[in-house]
């Protein structure tokens, strides 16, 4: 891709600083905005020593984004916002992060999207390959930008990606040799306009593949037309023909002509998100023609990740779960299903605007709601009248609140069905401060 000269980088998150030190080293002439101010940006000022730049901190001006020659979104910017509007208007090219790095990758790329497994698939997928090839590139939306890969100027044999709606909203060239699809259900809704804007955005991650590429979706997906590249499902339900699916605790990959069989319990990961999450994996490891013997060894040791249903402590008989990763209500139902007993859920943060009546059957199990954060009075609105709810000032209260409704072999769980950004840094810092308030109990 032919990079002009004056840019306008819109964001400085990890995105921005990571192609503001690319585009700096070669010589380009950089404007980055943000709306946070300096003095909040000034850990990722402190990255950037050595760049030159011109800064417009704690707010976007009109001219900075008509007076480049090319626009660098982060993925948290909607390019629907009337500046940038403008900007195409005047021809001004406006590309994602991923679509810039993607110009200067030589690699296949394994990409995996879907509103809930995604990291776990991406990083799960990432210890297969590295066992397998050795040096992978493992980033994406999992907090690793690919600009980091083409900054390290090493060659990998794949790059594992997890890529988010976002992200895929600003393709145009980006095309990986195969793609993953895990499964679509509501979130970001406070960002889309509709659920179909949503999924339409990631579906892209299949647009430019061809017939030598590899789409790998969920059985439960419904796509309304053929995809060019080879189209191979996973299902929990249905026995297939070709692809993966599971049947009476064994995980079958039948691909090529061949058949192979794993057992489910070869895995720790529990619950019959990761039986799909894990039939992706194989899948995709089979397609790339990786050894069952490698492939068996990393499920074995691989025992999940922190904020994902973590097993905290137990306390008078009464155990604490952290799942602050799940910030949409598809992941705290299912969290809510995986865990027997009754449960205390502590939930809430910012709200994104989807249905929180979703969890409503697994409400039975939840012996009384405990709600922080600005999403509060919706939940209260959807759910009041069908289960217990309790206010909370902060998470210390929440805890304590759910300390006083626990009874002995109660869970409780923190699982917001919200992102964090109303209270917190992010998910990471939530589920953190969480384990701290419950292990200094
Ligand atoms: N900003 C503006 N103007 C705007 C919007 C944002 O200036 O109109 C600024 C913010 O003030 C902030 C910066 O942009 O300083 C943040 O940009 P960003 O939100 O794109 O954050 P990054 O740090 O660059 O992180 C992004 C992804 N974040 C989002 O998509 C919201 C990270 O995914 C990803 O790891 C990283 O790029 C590397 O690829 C996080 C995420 O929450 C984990 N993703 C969502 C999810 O998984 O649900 C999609």
């Amino acid at each position: 891709m032919d990079i002009p000269d004056r840019i306008l980088i819109v964001g400085l998150g990890k995105t921005g600083v990571s192609v503001a030190r690319f585009l700096g080293r070669q010589g380009k002439t950089i404007t980055i905005t943000d709306t946070k101010g300096e003095q909040e940006l000034s850990g990722a000022i402190a990255e950037l020593r050595g760049i030159e730049f011109k800064g417009t901190f704690g707010g976007h001006n009109i001219d900075d984004f008509i007076n480049n020659d090319m626009i660098v979104v982060s993925p948290g910017v909607d390019i629907e916002m009337p500046y940038i509007k403008e900007a195409v208007k005047r021809g001004i090219k406006v590309v994602g992060e991923i679509e810039l790095a993607f110009a200067f990758v030589d690699c296949p790329i394994i990409a995996i999207t879907g509103t809930n497994g995604k990291t776990t698939v991406t990083t799960l997928m990432g210890e297969v390959f590295e066992a397998a090839f050795g040096h992978v590139f493992v980033g994406g939306n999992i907090g690793n930008p690919l600009f980091n890969y083409v900054m390290e100027g090493r060659k990998a044999k794949y790059i594992i990606l997890e890529i988010s709606s976002f992200q895929l909203e600003t393709i145009q060239m980006f095309h990986p040799h195969v793609s993953v699809l895990l499964n679509i259900t509501e979130d970001h809704l406070d960002r889309y306009r509709s659920f179909e804007e949503y999924r339409d955005a990631k579906l892209k991650i299949f647009e430019n593949q061809s017939g030598d590429d590899f789409a790998v979706l969920n059985w439960d997906i419904k796509i309304e037309r053929p995809l060019k590249a080879k189209t191979l499902y996973f299902s929990v339900r249905d026995v297939l023909k070709e692809g993966a699916y599971y049947r009476d605790n064994n995980m079958y990959i039948r691909f090529n002509g061949r058949e192979f069989i794993y057992k489910r319990d070869i895995s720790p990961l529990p619950g019959i998100h990761n039986t799909e999450n894990l039939l992706a994996v194989l899948l995709v490891a089979h397609i790339i023609g990786i050894d069952r013997g490698i492939i068996e060894g990393v499920l074995k040791g691989f025992k999940g990740l922190p904020h994902r249903v973590e097993y905290v402590r137990e306390i008078k008989g009464i155990r604490f779960i952290n799942d602050s990763k799940a910030t949409n209500v598809d992941a705290t139902k299912r969290a809510l299903q995986g865990i027997d007993g009754h449960i205390v859920l502590i939930a809430g943060g910012k709200d994104k605007g989807g249905s929180y009546r979703v969890i409503m059957d697994e409400l039975k199990k939840v012996r009384a709601l405990i709600l922080i954060g600005e999403a509060r009075k919706r939940m209260i609105e959807e759910l009041a009248g069908h289960i217990d709810i309790y206010e909370a000032v902060d998470l210390n209260d929440a805890v304590k609140r759910a300390m006083d409704v626990a009874e002995k072999g109660d869970t409780v769980l923190l699982s917001p069905m919200c992102s964090s950004f109303d209270m917190f840094r992010d998910y990471k810092e939530r589920g953190e401060i969480f384990k701290e308030i419950v292990r200094s109990i």
